[in-house]
């Protein structure tokens, strides 16, 4: 892929710092046939609201966020609760390339190399009790590092922090879901959601926390920041659907970042052929 192959020379010329490097294999199976979208934009034009509302506030105020030391509570409905340090989680399982498609509910779409590894093998060894029906993940709380968070700096109403997300379990089981720790060959740039953050490829971008302090197994559906923030708008599955618009705009297309047409957006953002039967039977216009 050229752009991959690419990657030293944006590393030198992008606005970003080079973080450091992140060995990982290439999981072929999950490595879409599409070029990758620039380092330059996975890193300069990012939603993290922590941050604040503007896609250039994450990389212009990144250098905030300290993602050492850092913890992970893994807790809730599971035999064995831990609280792992970054460096230990990282090591849990064997680092994987994998090139996914993101799209964002705003209608832009890239393809990312992410490195990490299947959220599955984590889940696995916290042994979930059978109470637990869905996984919630929650963003860190610190306004020092992220001013998004303090109160009153931005004109519109700010979202209710810290940010949680949430999937149902077998949605956080699947193969295709990614505990992800690097991008591009490199350890997760802060404005990308370092040192740990969650990719679920087939739903809109919200639905892939940064920055995550907690995971934990719970037994009701998660109350997510965005669906408290306008429900009909952003509803807890937000599967990737060309037939189900957005109140206030179109969801059929997208535009990818860098190209100048506009694609088509395909329904799952085109993995419906691995997730499409977890859904069989569920209205997915009233579950959005
Ligand atoms: N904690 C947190 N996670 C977040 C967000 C956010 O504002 N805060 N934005 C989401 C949205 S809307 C998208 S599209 C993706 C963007 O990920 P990227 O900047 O790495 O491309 O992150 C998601 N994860
Ligand atoms: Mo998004």
């Amino acid at each position: 892929m050229a752009a991959l192959a690419l990657a030293p020379s944006h590393l030198a010329s992008a606005a970003a710092p080079a973080g450091a490097p992140l060995k990982a294999k290439r999981t072929e199976r999950f490595t879409v046939d599409e070029s990758a979208t620039t380092y330059e934009s996975v890193t300069t034009y990012n939603n993290f609201y922590e941050f604040g509302p503007s896609k250039d506030d994450p990389s212009r105020l990144a250098h905030r966020l300290k993602p050492r030391p850092w913890t992970i509570l893994v807790d809730g409905h599971v035999a064995r609760p831990k609280r792992y340090d970054i460096d230990e989680l990282m090591k849990l399982a064997p680092l994987e390339e994998r090139v996914y498609r993101l799209r964002c509910v705003e209608g832009w779409s890239m393809v990312i190399p992410w490195i990490g590894y299947p959220l599955a093998s984590l889940i696995k060894r916290v042994q979930p009790t059978s109470n637990a029906r869905f996984v919630e993940f929650t963003t860190l709380l610190d306004p020092d590092q992220f001013p998004g968070q303090r109160t009153g700096v931005f004109s519109f109403s700010s979202l209710d922090w810290p940010y949680v997300e949430g999937l149902r379990m077998d949605e956080a089981l699947h193969p295709l879901t990614l505990l992800t720790f690097g991008l591009y060959g490199q350890v997760l740039p802060n404005q990308n959601g370092a040192p740990v953050r969650v990719v679920v490829p087939w739903k809109y971008g919200f639905k892939s926390a940064k920055s995550i302090v907690r995971i934990r197994f719970v037994g009701d559906q998660p109350k997510t920041t965005w669906e408290k923030a306008a429900p009909r708008e952003y509803g807890f599955y937000s599967n990737v659907n060309p037939g189900v618009d957005h109140p206030r705009w179109s969801q059929a297309s997208e535009r990818r970042i860098g190209e100048f047409r506009r694609r088509k957006t395909l329904m799952f953002n085109g993995y419906a052929d691995q997730v499409a039967s977890l859904y069989t039977g569920m209205d997915l216009r009233k579950y959005l």
